[in-house]
């Protein structure tokens, strides 16, 4: 099985927290979607959105989050499998509903957002010329790219999006009040989907607003920390000062590629 992913990318980490608290061994492949990885021909080619993750199980590819994870969890099977399916298939639709772009984008500095769309942009243009065959591929994601700026622009598209988050939290605090699992007694993959959404409230120093007035959430948050699935997938780049390293690190690289015209 191969997985191409990465860690700054929410749906990766689902994916991946879902592999590893199921011990499904896979061949991992980075693709920084910030420094435009995802938009290589090569990797354009087989999947024309380049949005990641993409799943690959000998001649099975699976390009969609919600997909791809619910593959994951017909390899495997539940002590409680009656209950969970029902459950877990409604918390996946809910959680895969909710887009972090448009959420992630808007709560980053505009300064260092409107830095990162321009490169990628440029990237765009450089890997359209050196594949003039996948030019209308790489017009729809430069199309895209606009369309994401100018949805930015919109505050009832930015408010949707809180507001779409607020109700899985508020949906979350409720069933973490009846169950130490979004369905259950048991870890499912419904969990690896909304951890690695707290996890993004927290990168993006956003805890009081989400998760602090909701003390189910934030217990059940803290117990999420400490299984080795979390740490292996999100808190080995973005624990404590590893966060600001992670950042720091992908910055560079895009100021130095920009600085010398390297797209
Ligand atoms: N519908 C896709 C969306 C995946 C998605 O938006 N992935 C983001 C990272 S979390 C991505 O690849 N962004 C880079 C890009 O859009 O170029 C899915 O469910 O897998």
């Amino acid at each position: 099985m191969q997985l191409y992913h990465h860690p700054y990318s929410v749906d990766s980490q689902k994916v991946r927290l879902a592999l590893e608290e199921k011990g499904i061994d896979y061949t991992s492949y980075h693709a920084n979607p910030l420094t435009g990885k995802n938009l290589d021909s090569s990797f354009f080619r087989t999947n024309p959105s380049g949005k990641l993750p993409v799943f690959q199980n000998g001649s099975r590819v699976i390009y969609q989050t919600a997909d791809i994870m619910r593959y994951i969890d017909s390899l495997v099977v539940y002590e409680s499998a009656a209950v969970a399916a029902a459950g877990v298939a409604e918390w996946v639709e809910k959680i895969d509903g909710w887009d972090s772009k448009i959420f992630t984008l808007a709560h980053v500095p505009q300064k260092y957002r409107l830095f990162v769309s321009r490169f990628i942009r440029r990237v765009i243009i450089a890997r359209m010329s050196e594949s003039p065959d996948l030019a209308s591929v790489y017009h729809a994601k430069l199309r895209d790219a606009y369309d994401t700026e100018e949805k930015l622009k919109d505050p009832d598209i930015v408010k949707q999006s809180e507001e779409k988050l607020s109700a899985i939290l508020d949906d979350a605090e409720a069933q973490l009040g009846r169950t130490p699992f979004l369905v259950g007694e048991e870890y499912t993959i419904a969990d690896s989907m909304f951890v690695p959404v707290l996890a993004r409230i927290a990168l993006l120093n956003l805890e009081r607003e989400y998760i602090n007035g909701k003390p189910r959430i934030a217990e059940y948050y803290e117990r999420a920390k400490r299984r080795p699935s979390y740490r292996a997938v999100i808190g080995k780049y973005f624990s404590g000062w590893r966060r600001y390293r992670t950042l720091f690190k992908t910055l560079c690289c895009l100021g130095v590629r920009d600085a010398l015209r390297r797209y």
